[in-house]
């Protein structure tokens, strides 16, 4: 059926509204980002088939298309209609009494389009508004049926359909995306028995440890009540005030500090479930599972100050890279990581593992890679599938089941509601991008903006008129939640009361900036300076420090410092002496544990030309860029073509006016007199060449541009006298040597020993 659903138009009579010119929309792969780009081949959709598993996808990409297919809509060579489908003869007067006359109440066309234009929008999500989406599937590596039933994990080479949300917390719809900020990661899973959300973070850790608190922390991160300052930003008094007055979201502040509030791209960051989740077998056993996604490019980061500058440039800078990426056949991937233990293990831990500020050390539990997300389709359009799709951590299939965390229980109920008011109504499951691809039979009926036509007139159960259906499924095939008894410890009173060891708010912070390599500290402790140099109150400033002395003396001693004032008295703790932890360092908690494999897939290259440029260095540059899939684009100070030296010409992608320096992630300068001087002569090439230098990238340079770097003031030395890893010169004669070295050096994305508090200004 579902065949026939893709082969024919959804409805007969409506063969152009559905037509076939909507399955033939561009095959990813196929558009090519930035001019200098090749597609790539290799990838499930295209070869259809996994390296890993064998598996093969359905054609058309995944199994969320085709039933998508139904509600697509292609207009080329359609005339214009009203909604009713009545053709307009004239889009551009409206129906008046003579022609200088007054606009008729007749004119049922005006009336129509403004209206329907009027309320054109909906709320924006209360938080994570801001976000970036995209089709996929994912791939199970190996059947976990030993640990659960759920879908997607039944076997090796499983394919489930996807459709995964980006997103920024604070900022508004159209706040920017490079905001020091949590990054959601919400994954909706089309399996066969329904839709399974698992509505994550790129941190494991969270703020606050109930629910109780949420209303309060969102109203304290958001732009102020009474000015609605500042926007997408924490660093304000009243988030600062609620945090340094909640001692338990000490670990959370230190992962928000660290630049991976700043990531480099949603493809190069992790993703987290948070909460431990259970695992349910068919024999009804249950494990406790923490989720993670690990990207395959590995972890990185933006740097504070070229965030600031990038959020002027290109707000849009995550969403861009994400959909161009797509676009270019570059499927973002990532592999889905399971820590899994048992009830029992779980007691002896020295957190408590219902405490979604705690982490779960991969030193205790090690990670188990069982799978693959692969995202391969953008969407058609923003409104109708980003805007619309609900994430709801409700959504849970069989095989997959809750634990007790009070901050998760807030959120089972908080997302099903929220999309009622956002999306106007109980029946927003049937909104295509939401509709599962299992089939939906219940009893539930009408509401706003039903689509649904059930037929007969049976809308109960038990029932005899309609032969008892739809019937329930039993404990065999339906969701059973674990039967669990509760806490053997604690009266089964009702109690507003936290658990013993979610007291401990500091041993966890202390961990996660002990295992942080030296750079990492160096900008944690930069961005509490920056955040608490933008609260005005003192009393605030001091009682995040006086917090912070609990986790981490040092870093506390050196903000004191850095914020003029005297070290406060440490606060007191609600547990003086917390249960010693199992480890001191945890070394996976470092961005620099995840490199990735050393390549520069898809890092974009700036490329400095003029007129008299040196054509053949240039020209290997490019291609060497191309070939190892980096994304080289031509910057000149207008757009238009340039000749080389040897009569080669190159045309501009793009100047240095529309795209600055700090969007890119390595730079080559030529080599060739003419050029150089003129680009010399332009103000703008200097301020090119800072950024890159001073945000730790990669700079080639080619003979004659080197006299740039002078002029820039580029250190061609580290500060401890050795030679600069990421400052490439070379003669445009042995570029070949030059090129090497550069990719080699770019593939280790930032050259941080340039870095200085405060920066060098000069040699
Ligand atoms: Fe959310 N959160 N949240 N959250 N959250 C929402 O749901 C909420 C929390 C997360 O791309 C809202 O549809 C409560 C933790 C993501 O559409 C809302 C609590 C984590 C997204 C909501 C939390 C998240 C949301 C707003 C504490 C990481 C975006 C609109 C009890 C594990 C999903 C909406 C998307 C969105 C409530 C805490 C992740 C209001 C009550 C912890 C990724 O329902």
């Amino acid at each position: 059926a579902q065949q026939m659903a893709s082969a024919m138009p959804y409805n007969a009579l409506k063969p152009a509204e559905h037509g076939e010119s909507n399955a033939q929309s561009t095959p990813p792969g196929e558009v090519v980002s930035g001019s200098s780009r090749v597609p790539l081949a290799s990838t499930l959709s295209e070869a259809n088939e996994s390296a890993k598993t064998g598996a093969v996808a359905p054609e058309g990409v995944n199994a969320t298309i085709s039933p998508l297919d139904r509600v697509r809509v292609d207009s080329s060579n359609q005339v214009l209609t009203t909604n009713q489908g009545v053709p307009i003869a004239d889009n551009q007067n409206s129906l008046k009494a003579g022609a200088r006359g007054p606009v008729l109440l007749e004119d049922f066309i005006l009336r129509e389009k403004i209206t329907h234009f009027d309320h054109e929008r909906i709320p924006e999500r209360i938080v994570h508004a801001r976000g970036s989406g995209a089709h996929g599937f994912f791939e199970c590596y190996e059947p976990l049926t030993q640990y659960t039933k759920a879908a997607p994990f039944q076997e090796a080479g499983k394919i489930t359909p996807t459709f995964v949300r980006f997103s920024t917390v604070a900022g508004e719809r159209g706040s920017k995306d490079t905001a020091r900020d949590v990054r959601g990661f919400a994954v909706k899973f089309y399996t066969d028995e329904g839709n399974w959300d698992l509505v994550g973070n790129n941190m494991p850790v969270f703020f606050i440890q109930d629910a109780m608190k949420f209303p309060d922390l969102v109203h304290a991160v958001k732009p102020e009540p009474h000015h609605q300052m500042p926007q997408a930003a924490s660093a304000h008094d009243t988030f600062w005030d609620f945090v340094s007055l909640m001692p338990e979201s000490t670990h959370m502040l230190m992962w928000q500090m660290s630049d991976r509030a700043i990531p480099r791209s949603y493809r190069m960051m992790q993703g987290f479930g948070v909460h431990t989740y259970r695992l349910v077998n068919d024999a009804g056993e249950a494990c406790l599972v923490k989720f993670h996604w690990q990207p395959k490019l590995g972890t990185h980061s933006l740097v504070w100050e070229e965030a600031v500058k990038i959020s002027g440039a290109d707000p849009d800078f995550h969403r861009r890279d994400l959909w161009e990426a797509i676009e270019a056949g570059e499927y973002p991937e990532w592999e889905l990581g399971l820590q899994i233990f048992t009830e029992d293990q779980a007691e002896q831990f020295s957190f408590d593992i219902l405490d979604a500020t705690k982490i779960v050390p991969e030193e205790l539990v090690p990670i188990q890679i069982v799978g693959r997300l692969v995202l391969n389709r953008n969407p058609d359009n923003f409104f109708a599938e980003t805007e619309q799709v609900a994430f709801c951590t409700a959504h849970v299939v069989p095989g997959i089941d809750f634990t007790n965390d009070p901050l998760l229980a807030g959120r089972i109920h908080s997302y099903v509601d929220t999309q009622i008011s956002r999306l106007g109504g109980p029946n927003f499951h049937e909104i295509p991008i939401n509709a599962p691809v299992a089939q939906v039979h219940n009893n539930q009926r009408d509401g706003m903006h039903r689509q649904a036509i059930h037929r007969g007139r049976v809308a109960y159960e038990p029932n005899s008129l309609g032969g008892g259906c739809p019937f329930q499924a039993g404990a065999a095939q339906g969701f059973t939640s674990v039967a669990r008894r509760l806490d053997a410890q604690q009266s089964a009173d009702k109690v507003r009361i936290k658990p013993e060891k979610f007291a401990d708010h500091y041993t966890q912070a202390r961990l996660f900036y002990e295992s942080q390599s030296e750079v990492e500290q160096a900008h944690i402790g930069n961005a509490f300076r920056f955040e608490l140099s933008k609260v005005t109150v003192p009393a605030i400033r001091e009682r995040v420090v006086a917090s912070l002395r609990n986790a981490v003396p040092a870093l506390a001693e050196r903000l004191a410092q850095d914020l003029g004032m005297e070290l406060p008295q440490a606060l007191p703790k609600a547990l003086e002496n917390p249960t010693p932890p199992e480890v001191e360092v945890s070394p996976a908690l470092s961005l620099m544990a995840r490199p990735g494999d050393g390549g520069v897939r898809t890092r974009k290259v700036a490329v400095l030309i003029g007129h008299g440029v040196d054509g053949p260095s240039l020209g290997k540059v490019i291609s060497s860029l191309v070939e190892q899939g980096a994304v080289p684009r031509l910057v000149a100070a207008r757009l238009g073509t340039y000749v080389a030296v040897g009569g080669e010409k190159f045309a501009a992608d793009a100047t240095m006016e529309n795209s600055p320096g700090f969007l890119f992630d390595a730079l080559v300068l030529p080599d060739g007199e003419e050029a150089v001087a003129a680009l010399a002569a332009d103000a703008h090439t200097l301020e090119f060449l800072r950024v890159q230098y001073w945000h730790c990238k990669t700079i080639l340079a080619f003979g004659a541009s080197q006299a740039l770097l002078a002029e820039a003031q580029i250190p061609l030395m580290m500060a401890d006298g050795e030679p600069d890893p990421g400052l490439i010169l070379a003669d445009a004669a042995d570029a070949d040597e030059a090129i090497t070295d550069f990719i080699a050096a770019m593939g280790l994305h930032r050259h941080f020993g340039r870095e200085n508090d405060p920066p060098r200004s000069e040699v």
